[in-house]
């Protein structure tokens, strides 16, 4: 899939970006005095005296605004835990793939070093060094210590996408690090600058030595008082951004790198197709139902702000597989908009638009019939809409849904005429497509029924609730949980041992359908999910309504052996597909019950797992064959023992699920779910991947 040859960053779309706008340049600096301009090489004694004695005055100003982001550090990146930590890394990453975006970059590096700082490199034009008028300062250090001056000097010499989600600029890094380290290669020297303590500058930005190369390397220690969780980064969480990176920005090689380990691991990303690969790659456990990706591309000059103008470019890529749920993700300069927004109502309007046309010209949908709907036409639909604007504008409660009207109407426009032709010259594969929309269209008719009923059921109260159900006797969703328990005999231990107000219990009898192989219409029918669905209390997909939901811990009990993982993964594939908003608010819990009970002086000590048994071992002094028990499930428990390890919420452990990216948890879904066996064999045995720990 990746090509290592490849070095399509001159390729024509970003050929045509690399040309300013001359006419317009003005008109942003004066309209945005923020943004700093860059002096000229040549300067008069007189300025740079001047600019000395600017120099300490502005670095007093400076400090101020640093001290700022580290007063507040959520303010700027959200949370200190560790997707903050991270937020460091993307806001240093996006600044040079900015440099790739204008076309002056081909290769950027990410690496977490031996000692835990990280290291990011490209091989860009390099940071501007000369002093910056508005500042006094130079460019470098402009960037890092003037809030939000990052990379927005020098206007018009790339085309600019930070300033979005994560644009809150260098400097913000720079402020919460113990220390940062710059150099820059350019116009024949090595640059180099020092900050320590939250962005203080330990010497002006000084010429070190020669090179013949061109670009910038940044390396920071986040400050572990403000990053009081965690300041250790995590490679797979880097190594996926990565990725996602390398396929949003087709041609960029992208490495990365971890030094800690006693053998240093590295991954290079570089995907010659882009986001068509990155289709191929989420479809890649899938059965595709044809073999090409449908690829849609474009871009359309606009005015957005007054007298300024700008591109915006539109990419798409779809494919279909044999699936039932619809996996479509969308970007706003590179960035994952969860909430969607107008790129995607724009490619709902050309999709809807085109594909019935097309069923109507072909006859295929007849007069007389409805109009084929977006439900049915995104039916195992996989598809990546991203999108790049000069001037994004996030709404949405997580401030992740685009909101600039005008790309809607691009993005139809674009994704319409491209789809069309598309169809008219494939018509093999048109068919498939619309065959597929057809039948998608009849199942829905069948399941409705099915779907009736059980709105009907779960709309009224406790009469109609499930009778294995034992519900608890508070009506306050926030203090209720919901335990979902693996076994009737179990089952009987956990009613018996619950805390009748606030814990009810839901037995499940036997594995549970695979919804993701199954269509809606037995889905429904089948009794186990029908019992959930009622106890739950908020209806399913497309009309689940998280506030109606009876228990705000749904926890799922099961077995410590593959059985159990397997109904797990199941009632977790059920949730992601038809109750997402329970996984995306951390609803859903998975109870934790031990693995070991040693008995010794007349005390139960219980083991979670193996490395507890070894350290209680070592703490009670127990010769080696001293008995313990193993248990094997959960029906080895009685009542009082499952309270005290599983149920107590003073004693137990439970893992909360998280979902906070989509596409990681479809991939792994699909990769369980799918036709393939290996990786939900594989998965089975590490099933903790998309679960994360948590104490209650
Ligand atoms: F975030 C950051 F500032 F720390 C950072 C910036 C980190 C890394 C790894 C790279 C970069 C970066 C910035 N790479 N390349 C650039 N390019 C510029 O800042 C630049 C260079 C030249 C011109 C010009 O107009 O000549 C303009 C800009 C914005």
């Amino acid at each position: 899939m990746e090509d290592k040859n490849e070095n399509v960053v001159s390729n024509q779309e970003q050929e045509q970006v690399k040309k300013p706008d001359e006419t317009n340049q003005k008109s942003v600096a004066e309209e945005h005095p923020e943004i700093l301009e860059v002096s000229d090489l040549t300067k008069t004694e007189e300025e740079m005296d001047k600019a000395d004695a600017e120099y300490t005055a502005t670095n007093i100003q400076v400090l101020e605004g640093l001290e700022a982001v580290r007063k507040r550090p959520g303010m700027y990146i959200g949370t200190t835990a560790s997707a903050g930590l991270h937020h460091l890394v993307w806001e240093i990453i996006d600044n040079a793939i900015d440099e790739a975006l204008a076309g002056y970059c081909t290769d950027v590096d990410v690496i977490i070093n031996k000692d835990g700082t990280c290291t990011v490199k490209d091989n860009g034009r390099g940071i501007p060094v000369d002093i910056v008028a508005k500042s006094g300062l130079s460019g470098v250090e402009t960037v890092f210590t003037v809030l939000h001056a990052g990379g927005k000097f020098g206007e018009g010499g790339g085309y600019k996408v930070s300033g979005g989600l994560h644009g809150v600029g260098a400097s913000v890094v720079n402020a919460l690090s113990t220390w940062l380290d710059v150099y820059v290669h350019k116009n024949g020297g090595v640059y180099f600058v020092r900050f320590e303590n939250g962005g203080k500058t330990v010497a002006p930005l000084k010429r070190i030595g020669d090179c013949d190369d061109s670009g910038t390397i940044v390396t920071f220690c986040p400050d572990p008082t403000v990053f009081l969780e965690t300041t250790e980064f995590d490679y797979g969480i880097i190594r996926d951004r990565v990725r996602q990176m390398a396929y949003l920005n087709r041609g960029l090689r992208m490495t990365v790198t971890d030094n800690r380990p006693e053998e240093p691991v590295s991954e290079s990303f570089c995907y010659k197709g882009g986001i068509k690969e990155y289709v191929l790659f989420i479809n890649e456990h899938k059965t595709p139902v044809f073999n090409e990706v449908i690829y849609c591309e474009g871009r359309e000059e606009v005015e957005y702000l007054p007298g300024v103008k700008g591109h915006i470019y539109v990419e798409t890529a779809m494919q279909y597989n044999d699936g039932y749920s619809a996996n479509i993700f969308s970007f706003c300069n590179n960035i994952h908009t969860h909430e969607g927004g107008m790129h995607e109502g724009g490619f709902q309007l050309a999709m809807n638009r085109v594909i019935n046309n097309y069923a109507r010209k072909t006859k295929m949908l007849k007069e007389n019939e409805d109009n084929l709907t977006y439900d049915d036409i995104k039916e195992g639909l996989t598809a990546i809409i991203s999108v790049k604007h000069p001037n994004p504008q996030y709404e949405g409660q997580t401030k992740t849904k685009l909101g600039n009207p005008e790309v809607r109407k691009i993005v139809s426009q674009i994704v319409g005429e491209q789809l069309d032709r598309f169809l008219m010259e494939n018509p093999k594969t048109a068919k498939l497509i619309i065959d597929k929309i057809l039948m998608a269209a009849n199942a829905r008719v069948a399941a409705r029924n099915a779907r009736e009923s059980i709105r009907r059921k779960s709309a009224l109260d406790i009469t109609t609730l499930p009778g294995k159900l034992a519900d608890c006797s508070s009506k306050k969703p926030e203090e209720c949980e919901l335990y979902i328990v693996e076994g009737n005999s179990a089952g009987g231990s956990a009613k018996n041992g619950r805390n009748r107000e606030t814990q009810a219990i839901l037995p499940l009898r036997g594995k549970i359908l695979n919804v993701e192989k199954a269509q809606a219409k037995r889905i429904f029918a089948n009794a186990e999910i029908g019992n959930m669905i009622t106890a739950i209390g908020g209806g399913i997909d497309p009309e689940f309504d998280v506030s109606k939901i009876r228990y705000h811990k749904i926890v799922i009990m099961t077995d410590a052996d593959v059985d159990g993982s397997h109904i797990r993964i199941l009632l977790l594939t059920f949730f992601y597909r038809f109750m997402r908003p329970l996984l995306e608010q951390g609803y859903v819990y998975i109870a934790q019950p031990p693995l070991y009970k040693v008995d010794y002086n007349h005390k139960s000590y219980y083991c979670y797992n193996d490395e507890q048994l070894e350290v209680l071992k070592k703490q009670l002094n127990l010769k080696p064959g001293y008995p313990f028990q193993r248990y094997k499930g959960l029906g080895e428990m009685d009542d009082t023992q499952l309270w005290e390890t599983t149920m107590d919420p003073a004693n137990r452990k439970m893992l909360r699920v998280t979902m906070d990216d989509a596409i990681k948890a479809e991939k792994v879904f699909t990769d369980l779910m799918g036709d393939d066996v290996l990786p939900r064999k594989e998965f089975i045995h590490n099933n903790a991947k998309f679960v994360k720990n948590l104490d209650i």
